[in-house]
């Protein structure tokens, strides 16, 4: 069955969104139509990053959209947020690629790093000459980094870093390693430091056997005795909150990402069921139990859209709060992951094959729904904003 992506818009959002934020969201849409989709398939099987990529989209600003100079492409929020949406509706693993390039690289490196720093790596970072990775993760700490063993000793004028990252998205592919240590010689202070990952001592081992972002390069690093100049300390970072701020640009671009795997799902059963005849030739789609799942779908796809445009105006407009980046990222996480299972389920045996797209998303959408903090972690940060207490 000839199944091509329709859009999906039950309640006319696109009239919420300006003639520039349906240029960027069109020109996104095109381009994973034209250069992703053919060939996702074949990525997912093969579990291969699609490297060729990467000039094309960062030719069309897609890296650091939402940044301001540095040659980037200075988009809004919203902006941004319907590049992720279109970048997922093609794959979860290319939207990670992009929001570590973006959110977890070009962002801390702006936000905390030096001029000098600013002026070599965002340029380089943005035309995807060089690439980028984020290790906040280790294996014995995840939804708690604050435990982080990861250290960072100054000895005259460098840093000699030891330590080891786990589940670091791009991590072998990356020129450049964000890496969050504690500070010996302050207090253990955590700081964000740029490690060449060409440096002696700095080693990347992928992750294999992954069910899920197949077409992402995942890996463990391990840093033994790594020195590096003083200068490559990110000047401005300072305590946890550094890494944490890195995760909202993140956690945002997942948010709109998540909506557009939902899309996928939806749009692809959707059409499904009104070509796939059971009982009396009709089509499935003439079924209650099938049109209550859909409803759901398109409801709840709706309802994510809204989420997440609210919060890409309040962050437009300086209003946004962490906690309304957390309420973003779980509820159209978990959302576009009911949607791949009901979706499954409306394609019967051809749910899990791969001549449709919905058994992957639903397999990607499985860490999307760990990384950037799980579910339930921003659960906990949801209820600690309403109640006031900590419940971690
Ligand atoms: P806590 O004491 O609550 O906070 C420490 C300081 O940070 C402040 N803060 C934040 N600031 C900015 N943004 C946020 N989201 C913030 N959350 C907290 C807080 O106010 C405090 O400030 P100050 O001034 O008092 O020092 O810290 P905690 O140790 O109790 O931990 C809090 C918790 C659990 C919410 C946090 O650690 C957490 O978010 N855990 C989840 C970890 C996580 O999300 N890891 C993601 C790793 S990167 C990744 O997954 C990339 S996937 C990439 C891809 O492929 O897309
Ligand atoms: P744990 O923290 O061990 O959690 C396990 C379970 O316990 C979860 O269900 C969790 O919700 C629950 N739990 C934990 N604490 C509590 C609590 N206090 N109360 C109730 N329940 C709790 N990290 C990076 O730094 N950089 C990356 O680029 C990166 N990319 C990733 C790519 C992939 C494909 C994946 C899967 C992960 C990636 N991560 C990355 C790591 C990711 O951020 C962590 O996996 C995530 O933060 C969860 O940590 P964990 O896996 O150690 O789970």
């Amino acid at each position: 069955m000839a199944i091509k992506f329709r859009g999906v818009d039950f309640i006319e959002i696109e009239a919420l969104l300006s003639d520039d934020e349906r240029l960027v969201r069109n020109t996104a849409r095109g381009f994973i139509e034209d250069n992703l989709i053919p060939i996702i398939e074949e990525c997912n099987r093969a579990g291969r990053f699609p490297r060729e990529l990467v000039k094309p989209m960062a030719d069309l600003g897609f890296f650091g959209a939402s940044l301001q100079g540095y040659g980037c492409a200075e988009m809004s929020n919203v902006e941004y947020g319907l590049v992720m949406q279109e970048l997922e509706r093609g794959d979860s693993g290319v939207r990670s690629f992009v929001s570590v390039q973006s959110a977890l690289v070009m962002y801390p490196i702006f936000a905390f790093g030096s001029d000098e720093q600013n002026s070599t790596w965002l340029p380089a970072l943005r035309s995807g000459d060089k690439l980028g990775c984020f290790g906040l993760t280790e294996p014995d700490f995840g939804s708690n980094p604050g435990g982080m063993r990861t250290r960072a000793r100054k000895v005259g004028k460098e840093y000699v870093l030891n330590g080891e990252k786990m589940w670091i998205t791009s991590g072998s592919i990356a020129d450049v390693a964000v890496i969050w240590a504690k500070v010996e010689n302050e207090g253990d202070q955590v700081r964000g430091f740029l490690v060449e990952t060409d440096r002696k001592g700095f080693k990347a081992d992928d992750v294999h056997g992954k069910w899920s972002l197949r077409a992402s390069v995942t890996s463990g690093l391990s840093l033994q005795d790594v020195r590096i100049p003083e200068a490559n300390l990110l000047p401005h970072s300072g305590g946890l909150k550094s890494p944490l701020m890195c995760l909202n640009q993140a956690r945002y671009g997942i948010a709109w990402g998540a909506i557009g795997a939902a899309m996928a799902c939806y749009d692809c059963a959707l059409q499904y069921s009104q070509l796939r005849k059971q009982f009396h030739d009709l089509p499935i789609a003439s079924r209650q139990l099938v049109q209550e799942k859909l409803a759901w779908m398109i409801t709840e796809i709706t309802k994510a859209q809204l989420l997440a445009l609210q919060v890409g105006r309040l962050k437009d407009n300086g209003k946004v709060q962490h906690q309304h980046i957390s309420m973003a990222k779980r509820n159209n996480v978990w959302m576009a992951l009911e949607c791949a299972r009901l979706s499954r389920d409306i394609l019967g045996a051809n749910g899990i094959s791969d001549d449709y797209p919905i058994m992957r998303h639903m397999m990607n959408l499985e860490s999307v729904k760990t990384y950037e903090g799980t579910h339930d972690i921003h659960t906990l940060i949801i209820g600690q904003s309403v109640t006031g207490i900590d419940a971690f």
